[in-house]
């Protein structure tokens, strides 16, 4: 009875997530280009073998059992090299290779694992692991580096949108970037401002005051006299968010002072340009002790939106959107057009202007 069980546990398994299916979506999502949907045809084909071969391997009910009990599910933390750290529900951590198959779709899709990932995997008698399987993502961060587009963590529910008071000074186009990017990927976003012992809070009033109005959340924090820790740390409590920002602003030094176990690097501000010295050079998967996970993640360089076209940006602009609708040529670009209300809220002081220029200047970008 108990064999029968184990049995149609791994049938039923096999018939609900096809290997196709599975790297389809993904492929969708990761908007890879001609050549990865390419590896897509060949990687569906393979996987329709491996399907076969399991069918064949259950015909042996004693291998069929074992096959089936040790599949681990497990979580990535952190990926180093062709090592990825995988954790077990119960928090035992374990070095993983990646399955020989799914490596050679590697060399054509790059990041076959990421941070974030829930995978199951196979242990080895040294405690080693194999990776066996990737589960199909949602919430997605990417990054571009060298024209190409790289997945930095996946499975995330909220985006924690690091920008600094001082030091690097205030970059509000950037937070607008990475707000697009959240609304974009149906992440829930934080928008964080540190080193606030370094200004007075006054003059953060109105740029917060944007955001607020627009229904975005805006702390102000210092890491440094701890400032409203409290507050992000309940912010953070169950959920699993990735820190996002510039080199500089203190992503890492917010994570020490939000939980006391964590010992991140943090670098000084290169007294030159004020800029940061991109001291996290990966990003990776903590457990918080008031539970849930944070993601730390290394300064971006480059920011390139992806997925999203030029004639997508008013859409994602929540305080321009509503006036869209009633510009007077459907196709508007509300970049010069005459009629165009958008341009007109900005005119009557209804339209924040630095907002506006932000977006121009994110359509602008888009096109090249
Ligand atoms: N005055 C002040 N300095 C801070 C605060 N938070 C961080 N810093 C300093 O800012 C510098 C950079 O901090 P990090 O935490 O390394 O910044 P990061 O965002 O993790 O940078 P990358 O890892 O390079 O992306 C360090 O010298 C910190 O001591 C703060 O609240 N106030
Ligand atoms: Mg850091
Ligand atoms: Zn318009």
């Amino acid at each position: 009875m108990a064999k029968k069980q184990i049995r149609a546990k791994l049938r039923k398994n096999r018939a609900a997530r096809p290997r196709k299916t599975d790297w389809t979506r993904r492929f969708a999502e990761d908007e890879e280009g001609l050549a990865d949907e390419v590896a897509v045809e060949r990687i569906s084909g393979k996987g329709e073998l491996t399907r076969k071969r399991t069918v064949t391997l259950s015909r042996d009910e004693a291998s069929n059992s074992a096959v089936d009990s040790d599949l681990i599910k497990g979580r990535v933390l952190r990926v180093d090299g062709l090592i990825s750290w995988v954790a077990e529900p119960q928090g035992e951590v374990h070095p993983c290779a990646v399955r020989r198959v799914l490596k050679s779709l590697e060399t054509d899709a790059r990041h076959v694992v990421v941070v974030g990932d829930f995978v199951q995997f196979r242990l080895s008698s040294e405690g080693e692991g194999v990776i066996e399987h990737v589960e199909p993502r949602q919430g997605i961060l990417h990054r571009t580096s060298r024209g190409k587009q790289h997945v930095l963590v996946a499975n995330v529910d909220q985006v924690v949108i690091v920008a600094s008071a001082a030091e690097p000074y205030l970059k509000p186009n950037l937070i607008d970037r990475y707000l697009l990017v959240a609304d974009n990927e149906a992440i829930q976003p934080l928008i964080c401002i540190n080193k606030i012992d370094l200004v007075d809070p006054a003059e953060l009033l109105h740029t917060c005051g944007v955001y607020a109005q627009m229904g975005y959340e805006v702390l102000l924090v210092s890491a440094s006299t701890m400032w409203g820790i409290g507050h992000l740390r309940s912010r953070l409590a169950d959920r699993v968010s990735v820190f996002a920002g510039q080199s500089g602003v203190g992503k890492s030094s917010l994570l020490n002072a939000v939980d006391s176990q964590f010992k991140l690097d943090t670098g000084d501000i290169s007294s030159a340009n004020r800029k940061g010295r991109h001291t996290t050079t990966s990003a990776q998967l903590l457990r918080l002790q008031i539970g849930g996970y944070v993601v730390d993640t290394p300064g971006i360089r480059q920011f390139h939106l992806w997925d999203i076209i030029p004639e997508e940006v008013a859409g994602l602009f929540r305080d321009l959107r509503s006036y869209v609708s009633l510009c007077h040529f459907p196709d508007c670009t509300h970049l010069h057009e005459d009629g165009c209300a958008v341009r007109a809220a900005v005119r009557d002081g209804c339209l924040d202007e630095r907002r506006y220029a932000s977006y121009t200047h994110i359509v602008e970008s888009q096109k090249s």
